[in-house]
């Protein structure tokens, strides 16, 4: 496999930001956090921290010469906390030292007396004490009261799915330093260089265009640093404007693992109701989203859940209410499927237990309702070009579901101790962000007159892809050599008021960019090439390969040649051009509209051993059928497919987020908290490309990648479930993931584990 910067990774040459040159006199900062969950803050004390070897200074909320203030969606959240403190974590003060250490030993210096108050860490708990970031959203469709006098089966469930650390390689950073003009320009580890740019400007009192955020790349991202990097930003940029010296922050790993921002622990409720067909009449459920102290994201996550409630199926009647429960816990925040996998986890789960209900096999349910053309979703959208039943039977055909059921039936029946599972997951994803206006990107293209080519967007490489898909998509526009083109740094002066590289949507809206400002160049280069050869018709002139073609003819003219021409003709080579998604809306008063530009299908079958006596399991296959759209660059996709996966696998498996009742977490270090290794691999992993899947809304008819595939690991929780069913039908079915060895254990044997035996 080759990643467009696998040679510089490999080599160590790649510059992350604690890898950046840094200018002579840098000093650096360590952040200084609430020990306590919630409290006031009575009295605190930097003098000992200020006298201490190689501080340069302390900075905390009265420092601020601009807003205390870097809420996105709403403005709950202090850059630094002022008189109260909401979660363990929640920064206080930044110490600034000629070293790492000196700043971090200064920090231990600093003396606070805290009053302590009693936090909230339960979603429910909160709800209940109307602790809510905003009030309660709603999705409906039909009428949910009336029909379940109409459904012969009614079935009603709680469920719970953990948060998730991130855990991308490069831990949070930024390097700041002042400019001759009184501004600031940092390098910031972030998925969005303008909300970095924008509170920095806010904070320092600045306008925006003094502040310039320049990103190389980031080592992992996740949704982990859509908001999350630009606190770190701003501290550093805080105190290089008041030292007017260079500032470089990194959190160390296990201040990362205990201060940041994780995917979103959710608490739901559902009710299913069926015909004895096995049609899903109606549904409703209630999510109560573990949001943490300050709204972040959880706003748009919280929709999402909505948006993707009933996942790849079609639901009459559907009522649909999401919480975001305000807790004592960090800020928890995007992360792959941005809140989608919580709201399908749910109806999934509601298949399974209605399946246990009816005594037929979940897939039965699944199949007899997955969405067809121009079904409607709750929130208004019909579906088009819809893949779900494609993906479904061709998973059923290509991977011989049935056989696969039957080998597990008959090795099941010959083992005692160790049981198989398998369990089907079918999967839609919608492709926009909901907040339409995020939907727009823009493209700046220079063709120097030896013939590169530089390209800015808005995207941030994170290890996705996106610069070798822009280049595979420049190249292919201007009919020229990859070679000739470089993908520049995203950098706020290059390119404005950018969207978060964020909801997979990339290289959607940076790829139309690019391809916008290249046929801007070359209907330039044509026109110059038209009066050259004499053709009175511009639009006859095409390019293939570096030539000029004329009416279809070769000419000798070569691209290079045309760039140097255009030249010397005082002809522009650079275009910038901008793209926004056409003919999406969404009213957030009737929760209806169209807010996605196509979805994301696919379907799979999860295979699991488990051990009963050990209460440890292996994947043994996930093989998926899945909609990549007109794909372009297929190792890239199939390795983002094989990473949302194992990502979905850790969710739903291993990856336990503790915290002990005073809100401290308890799993922060890589010894307690499990992330998958090499040995949780699925044993076999089979993705298939859905053949004939055209896209007319992405570039090249690809379909964005990123996220979708995180789902298919959903499949796993069924798949063990079904293993320790062989084992013991009569175990009680709980939906609480993640479904470490302990709880198989605790599930098999409930409190009578390793007794007797
Ligand atoms: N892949 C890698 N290697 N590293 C990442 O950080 N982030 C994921 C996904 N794949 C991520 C990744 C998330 S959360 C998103 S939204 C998309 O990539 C963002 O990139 P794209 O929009 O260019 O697909
Ligand atoms: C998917 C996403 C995002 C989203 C909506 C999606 C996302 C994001 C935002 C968002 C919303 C409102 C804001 C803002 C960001 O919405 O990543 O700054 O004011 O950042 O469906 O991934
Ligand atoms: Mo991805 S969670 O939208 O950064």
């Amino acid at each position: 496999m080759r990643n467009y910067d696998s040679i510089r990774h490999v080599k160590g040459e790649s510059y992350f930001i604690d890898d950046l040159r840094i200018p002579e006199g840098t000093l650096y900062g360590y952040v200084y956090y609430s020990p306590i969950a919630h409290g006031k803050i009575l009295e605190i004390d930097f003098s000992k921290a200020l006298q201490s070897k190689g501080v340069a200074g302390v900075y905390s909320a009265k420092d601020i010469p601009g807003e205390n203030q870097i809420g996105g969606i709403i403005l709950d959240e202090n850059l630094f906390a002022d008189e109260e403190v909401h979660f363990i974590g929640h920064p206080i003060a930044v110490v600034v030292a000629d070293t790492y250490l000196h700043a971090k030993e200064a920090s231990k210096k600093i003396n606070a007396i805290y009053e302590k108050l009693k936090p909230v860490l339960d979603p429910r708990e909160a709800a209940e004490k109307n602790l809510l970031i905003i009030p309660p959203r709603k999705f409906e469709l039909g009428n949910v009261d009336k029909s379940w006098s109409e459904c012969d089966y009614i079935v009603e469930g709680k469920t719970d799915s953990g948060g998730q650390e991130h855990l991308y390689l490069e831990t949070q950073g930024a390097l700041a330093n002042i400019t001759e003009n009184g501004g600031i320009k940092i390098s910031s580890a972030t998925q969005g260089p303008t909300n970095v740019q924008r509170m920095i400007s806010r904070v320092l009192g600045l306008p925006m265009s003094k502040i310039e955020v320049d990103v190389q790349r980031l080592g992992g991202g996740f949704g982990g640093k859509e908001d999350q990097a630009t606190a770190w930003a701003c501290m550093a940029a805080l105190a290089a404007y008041k030292l007017k010296k260079p500032v470089k922050i990194v959190l160390n790993r296990q201040d990362d693992i205990r201060i940041t921002g994780k995917r979103h622990p959710y608490s739901s409720d559902f009710k299913i109701g069926l015909s004895k067909e096995g049609k899903i009449l109606a549904y409703e459920a209630t999510f109560y989203q573990n949001a943490g102290a300050v709204a972040d994201l959880s706003p748009a996550i919280l929709d999402r859940t909505l948006f993707h409630a009933t996942n790849s199926y079609f639901v009459p009647n559907v009522r649909a209410t999401a919480l975001s429960c305000k807790t004592n816990l960090v800020p928890f925040t995007a992360f792959r499927g941005f809140g989608g996998p919580q709201g399908i986890f749910v109806f999934e789960s509601a298949i399974y237990k209605a399946a246990q209900v009816m005594n037929i096999e979940p897939a039965e349910i699944q199949k007899a309702n997955l969405l067809i053309e121009g079904d409607e979703f709750s929130f208004g959208q019909k579906t088009y070009q819809c893949q779900a039943e494609k993906t479904f039977s061709q998973m059923e055909s290509d991977f011989e579901l049935e056989k696969i059921q039957q080998e597990i039936n008959s090795f099941n029946d010959s083992n005692k101790l160790v049981k198989k599972g398998a369990a089907v997951i079918p999967i839609c994803f919608g492709i926009s962000f909901t907040t339409t206006f995020l939907n727009q990107a823009s493209a700046l293209v220079h063709i120097y007159t030896d013939g590169s080519i530089n390209i800015s967007t808005a995207a941030v490489e994170m290890g996705q892809g996106v610069n070798a898909k822009l280049k595979h998509i420049a190249a292919k526009t201007l009919n020229v050599d990859e070679a000739r083109i470089k993908i520049e740094s995203t950098n706020t002066s290059r390119v404005s008021n950018t969207s978060p590289t964020a909801a997979s949507k990339g290289t959607d809206l940076n790829g139309f960019a690019v391809i916008a400002a290249c046929n801007i160049l070359i209907e330039r280069l044509q026109k110059v090439a038209a009066a050259e050869l004499g053709q009175d018709d511009f639009t006859k002139i095409t390019f293939k390969n570096e030539k000029v073609f004329d009416e279809g003819e070769p000419t000798n003219l070569t691209f290079k040649d045309l760039v140097n021409k255009a030249y010397m003709k005082r002809i522009s080579l650079t275009a910038q051009a901008f793209h926004s998604t056409p003919d999406i809306n969404f009213d957030t008063k009737t929760n209806k509209g169209k807010p996605f530009a196509y979805h994301v299908y696919g379907a799979g079958i999860v295979e699991v051993t488990v051990d009963c006596l050990r209460g440890t399991y292996e994947v043994d296959a996930i093989k998926v059928i899945h909609d990549f759209g007109e794909s372009f660059h297929k190792v890239i996709d199939q390795g983002q497919a094989e990473g949302g996966i194992v990502q979905g696998i850790g969710w739903m498996t291993s990856e336990e987020l503790s915290w002990n009742s005073d809100g401290r977490l308890i799993t922060d270090a890589l010894s307690t908290y499990k992330v998958p290794d090499i040995h949780a691999m699925p044993k076999e992993m089979k993705i298939e490309f859905l053949k004939d899947s055209p896209n007319d809304f992405g570039p090249l008819r690809s379909k964005a990648v990123g996220e979708p595939p995180f789902l298919y690991g959903i499949g796993v929780y069924f798949a063990l479930m079904n293993a320790m069913r062989a084992f013991n039908p009569n175990i009680e079915v709980k939906f609480d993931s993640p479904l470490t060895p302990e709880k198989v254990l605790l599930t098999l044997y409930g409190t009578d584990v390793g007794k007797g035996l």
